[in-house]
């Protein structure tokens, strides 16, 4: 059985990561092709994006059946296959399940249309307020949350696109047909799942309008979710002591993500939460530009890896995921510092304490695609907010300013495999375009450099499974007012790791604390993103985006 502390999850999201029959859409054929370059990686799991039926208006996250793959991807033989050919090499499975919603294209959705009584109670209708929305709560991605349809004569709750509707998770009958999904790919052999937004599925008993905010408050981390999430363990993967599962945690806070991941709580193995990514939000809207506000960043590091700690839970760690932009594009410098930033960024998160996810491409650094026109882009968040940015009279070019580092569309752009056409993604016309640099960071190129970014990945990934610190150390964030450091300790027994990461193109010192100098034995450098590496003292120089570890015995 694997250990999650010393595993690591590599993200994919098929639609973008090899095409195998050259019809512009990535499939999981595509994905058997390539599991030998995990496996050269090393990673334990992938996660794979919704590739169910669907009319894919969210690019799957819109399901249409729980229980057949979408034509786009393939079939049930494929992913059967894929499931038998990962596990030979050391590789699981973990899947995507989207249960806050469905495709308003459900079967369940279209009987409720029908009029049936027993659907209608699948979703939440309700009726209008003075010829309005029930209440005034904002959609994730953008306008009201309610929508009415005729054959309801009521609206319903979609608290996404207005084609997914959310689920009641009140009704016990929609649990059971949860539960059954869930147990249906469990017996396909699925060793992990991802719940997509998993913390906003228990609803208020009443809806009202929330006079200060967009109504969040009312519904995440809603009034029963602890109860659903042990009734869902227990009638699933609660069953199987080989399955681990994460939950995206959206807007949510520490004593909630500790209960969560507790085991004791029966709940769930681990939890993703978004707070360190909204550090370049300015007044907590992403639709604006700033650059990022890195004490913010290192203050909410600390508040989590310290607190989930304290609570006994697990986290994952992460930079990128399908819904980010690139990271080595975002906090990182993807010109003249490229390999430095994203081997920087990659072990400031990979020494962190908790299961560290990878998102396709991130591996070798992959940026920003930097579209430069509306017609590029295919989300449908990215979409509707080019128009409620143009309805506020912001300039076209000003759109496009922010579409290129906030949309979504930036981490979803084919993988580059060579330098051929397209990249060797496909032999057809690709869904969305390429990124600009497609021809000079791909994947062969990385290959064929032993310094490359990939190699760095390859090495951080090796060492968590060498080393039990890195997986067990209890977290300390230290120099917290260093202006462009990030530097925090693990220890274990009589072992420390002390981390420094700096996040900027200049040169900086640091003066480590004498309280740790004073107990140092001995010390070793684990990883350096530099080829001279100065040695553990009081004082250190460091140099742009200079990242280094070193693994300390203690005399104390
Ligand atoms: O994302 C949830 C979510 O909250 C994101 O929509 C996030 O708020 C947004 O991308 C930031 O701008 C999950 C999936 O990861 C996403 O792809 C889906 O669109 C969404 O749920 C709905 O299923």
């Amino acid at each position: 059985m694997k250990n999650l502390k010393q595993s690591v999850v590599y993200q994919i999201y098929p639609r973008s990561f090899k095409d195998s029959n050259g019809d512009g859409f990535g499939d999981l054929r595509g994905v058997i092709e390539k599991l030998d370059y995990l496996q050269k990686l090393g990673v334990d799991y992938i996660w794979l994006t919704p590739f169910y039926i669907s009319p894919q208006k969210d690019n799957g996250y819109d399901i249409a059946d729980y229980y057949k793959i979408d034509p786009l991807f393939g079939e049930m033989a494929d992913f059967e296959q894929l499931v038998e050919e990962a596990r030979k090499r050391n590789i699981d499975i973990m899947l995507d399940m989207v249960f806050n919603h469905t495709s308003t294209e459900h079967e369940w959705f279209k009987k409720a249309l029908q009029g049936e009584e027993k659907y209608k109670n699948f979703y939440i209708l309700k009726e209008g307020k003075e010829g309005k929305e029930p209440t005034n709560w904002v959609s994730k991605f953008g306008g009201s949350a309610w929508a009415y349809r005729e054959e309801f004569q009521e609206y319903y709750l979609h608290l996404f696109d207005v084609t997914q509707g959310d689920l009641n998770w009140g009704n016990p009958e929609v649990r059971e047909e949860i539960y059954k999904v869930v147990n249906f790919w469990l017996e396909k052999g699925v060793k992990g799942f991802r719940l997509d937004v998993i913390n906003l599925i228990s609803k208020p008993e009443i809806f009202e309008d929330d006079t200060v905010g967009d109504g969040r408050r009312f519904y995440t981390d809603g009034p029963k979710i602890h109860e659903y999430l042990k009734e869902l363990n227990e009638n699933t993967f609660g069953k199987h002591d080989d399955v681990i599962t994460v939950g995206e945690m959206s807007s949510t806070t520490i004593d909630h993500c500790v209960k969560y991941s507790n085991p004791e709580e029966k709940e769930l193995s681990m939890v993703f939460n978004f707070h360190h990514l909204k550090v370049d939000y300015k007044n907590q809207d992403k639709w604006t530009l700033m650059d990022f506000d890195f004490h913010m960043l290192k203050d909410i590091f600390k508040t989590w890896q310290e607190g989930i700690q304290e609570g006994n839970g697990w986290s994952a760690v992460f930079w990128c995921n399908h819904d980010q932009p690139r990271i080595v594009s975002r906090f990182g410098n993807d010109t003249e510092y490229h390999h430095e930033s994203a081997k920087m960024l990659a072990t400031t998160v990979h020494m962190m304490r908790g299961t560290p996810y990878i998102y396709q491409g991130e591996e070798f650094g992959m940026p920003n695609p930097h579209f430069n026109s509306i017609e590029q882009y295919r989300d449908v968040e990215s979409i509707n907010y080019y128009h409620i940015l143009k309805e506020q009279g912001v300039p076209e070019q000003e759109i496009l300013e922010i579409l290129k580092s906030k949309s979504r569309d930036n981490s979803r752009t084919p993988i580059p495999w060579n330098d051929e056409e397209n990249a060797g993604f496909t032999t057809g016309t690709p869904w969305i375009s390429l990124g600009d640099s497609a021809k000079e960071i791909n994947v062969k190129n990385a290959l064929e450099d032993p310094n490359s970014v990939f190699y760095f990945y390859q090495k951080l990934i090796s060492l968590r499974k060498q080393y039990p610190i890195i997986a067990e150390g209890d977290f300390k964030m230290i120099l917290e007012n260093h202006d462009k450091v990030m530097a925090y300790t693990r220890t274990y027994e009589n072992k420390m790791l002390i981390v420094l990461n700096n996040f900027y193109a200049e040169e900086t010192k640091v003066k480590l604390p004498s309280n740790i100098i004073e107990r140092v034995e001995h010390s070793d450098v684990l990883i350096g993103n530099y080829e001279n590496t100065p040695s553990l003292s009081g004082e250190i120089t460091l140099k742009p985006y200079q990242s280094i570890v070193y693994y300390v015995g203690l005399n104390h």
